[in-house]
């Protein structure tokens, strides 16, 4: 049997540039095949990072803005505030929106802006070479700790969706992983659910994806899938961690 995949209309033509094995594009491709069954096209903005998926700007086939390094949340702050008849997400890795954006994200989040941020967390910062980064696992060896990430000097990794689910404000959190075709089912049930609410103005939504980096980690594709699922997570749990939707419903 041939299988065609049909590319959605909110990606545009050209080929993902990412290395092999990168699970980017399979997230590129969650955003835009939601976006397109919820009609969302024509209404949607977007903002891309700093990072390997800097290019998003090019690889989404709506309105894009580039944000500086970590500020994502605070540039779609202003879209959505200025356009308020449009909707807004931003797509961000760790690096960007765990170290240098931790001020930003937790802000919009906390202030319940109504836009909904898709969080690619792959342990490690990729587009710079493998520098560790706040969600790098404890005894994770990058370039920056190559004798392991040492807790007791560096500090725990953070994990988002707990810090956040701290606030009052978000409407969902979840996260998901993206390590097997069922996982990327599901998670694409989160990202429906996300956009949802935000096509329906209910406030702030957030999906963290649990991803791999392979050239970094010095893996193979699958292998790099099998050392996620062994040690990524265990530590960041896939879990629904708030939906105001199903708590409004009752
Ligand atoms: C102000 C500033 N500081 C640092 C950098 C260097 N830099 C570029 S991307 C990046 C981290 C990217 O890692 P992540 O957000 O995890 O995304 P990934 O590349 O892994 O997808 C850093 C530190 C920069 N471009 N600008």
């Amino acid at each position: 049997m041939q299988v065609i995949a049909t590319r959605p209309n909110t990606l545009t033509d050209l080929n993902f540039t990412y290395c092999p094995g990168c699970l980017h594009g399979v997230a590129h491709r969650l955003i835009a095949e939601a976006i397109d069954e919820l009609g969302m096209r024509n209404q949607m903005m977007g903002v891309a990072p700093v990072g390997c998926s800097v290019f998003a700007y090019k690889f989404f086939n709506i309105d894009m803005q580039e944000a500086a390094h970590g500020r994502a949340p605070a540039l779609a702050t202003g879209m959505k505030r200025a356009r308020p008849d449009m909707n807004v997400f931003t797509y961000q890795g760790d690096g960007d929106l765990a170290a240098i954006g931790t001020a930003e994200i937790v802000h919009a989040a906390n202030r319940g802006e109504h836009i909904t941020v898709f969080f690619v967390n792959n342990a490690i910062y990729g587009m710079t070479g493998g520098q560790m980064a706040p969600t790098t696992l404890p005894d994770m060896k990058t370039t920056t700790s190559p004798y392991g990430r040492d807790v007791d000097d560096i500090g725990y990794p953070i994990r988002v969706c707990e810090l956040l689910n701290t606030l009052v404000a978000p409407y969902f959190i979840e996260r998901v992983s993206l390590l097997s075709p069922a996982e990327i089912m599901k998670a694409k049930k989160a990202v429906l659910k996300a956009l949802t609410y935000n096509k329906e103005e209910r406030g702030f939504t957030f999906i963290e994806f649990v991803s791999t980096c392979p050239t970094n980690w010095g893996l193979d594709a699958l292998e790099s899938r099998d050392w996620a699922r062994e040690h990524m997570l265990p530590f960041f749990k896939v879990q629904n961690f708030r939906d105001k939707g199903i708590e409004e419903a009752k």
